[in-house]
């Protein structure tokens, strides 16, 4: 199996897909309000069940059994099982991913109509703690960093049903107005977030929600979120992938994935690895 970053499947970058439906006025302007927003029913169940049995042809049935990819995979989290760039080895991972709705969506959610490009993509399996405490823990509370100059759009994904008791995503409603308060990335408890940033105290806790197969979460860099445990039965399949605005530009964070590219720091994070997914201006292009 492949690992290369470049897409060989022969899917073009930013063709339309059946089944996936635009972010409507009223989701945008929540989601500005909050810095997260969920979206019933934006992707066709039927399409879901589909990356579903894909993604279970990747990690396995229960979502356990593929083998971390040394130097690819992220370190093993004890929050979930992770499968990082589905899309690179599967034709509709891809093609769902690099579809122009998600970046057109990406782009309105932003408030701005700019043409987007996709960056990565991971699967995030919670598995019970039940069957493996090292794979179900809570993930403390975080920001998504990222390396550009401004905010961009992650899509958390249920590939299944998500009930609350298997982990499902919480956000500091508000919390993207602050700005980034702590190192990025890091994750830490809600004391120590209360801590590090007296004023999430005022920023409301989302309830833990259900879903089904193609509601979706929507959110943008710097909101404050973070999971439960799964102390469910099954495990918590999510297909989490990210977007960003085509003008952003690299700040030098350190990336081996976007260094690797040549890409200096100060320049547009334009790749033809990211391609433009949507393009205001036309359909999506290459590169
Ligand atoms: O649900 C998860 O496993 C991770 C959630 C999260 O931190 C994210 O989607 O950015
Ligand atoms: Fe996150």
């Amino acid at each position: 199996m492949s690992i290369s970053h470049a897409a060989e499947t022969g899917a073009t970058a930013g063709t339309d897909v059946p089944g996936i439906r635009e972010v409507t006025q009223e989701e945008i302007e929540r989601f500005w309000e909050n810095g997260w927003i969920r979206l019933p029913k934006l992707i066709d169940p039927d399409l879901i069940g589909s990356l579903l049995q894909r993604a279970q042809q990747l990690m396995g049935p229960g979502g356990d059994a593929n083998e971390e990819r040394l130097g690819f995979d992220f370190e093993t989290s004890p929050a979930s099982q992770s499968y990082r760039s589905p899309s690179e080895v599967d034709e509709l991972f891809r093609t769902v991913v690099t579809s122009r709705q998600l970046g057109r969506n990406a782009a309105l959610l932003l408030g701005r109509d700019h043409a987007t490009r996709f960056f990565d993509d991971i699967l995030l399996v919670k598995l019970p703690l039940s069957q493996r405490d090292d794979r179900g823990q809570p993930l403390g509370w975080h920001q998504d960093k990222n390396p550009t100059d401004r905010s961009w759009i992650y899509f958390w994904i249920p590939l299944d049903h998500v009930t609350p008791e298997q982990g499902a995503v919480q956000y500091m409603s508000g919390s993207h107005k602050l700005g980034p308060l702590w190192r990025g990335g890091a994750c830490v408890n809600l004391e120590e977030a209360y801590r590090l940033a007296p004023r999430l105290r005022s920023c409301a806790l989302s309830d833990e929600l259900t879903f089904e197969p193609g509601d979706v979460m929507a959110h943008c860099s710097w909101v404050v979120h973070g999971t439960d445990a799964n102390v469910g039965t099954r495990a918590r399949w999510v297909y989490r992938p990210s977007f960003y605005p085509a003008d952003a530009v690299y700040m030098g964070v350190p990336s081996p994935t976007i260094t690797q590219r040549g890409i200096a720091p100060f320049e547009p994070l334009a790749h033809d690895d990211f391609p433009v997914i949507y393009n205001p201006e036309g359909t999506g292009e290459k590169g």
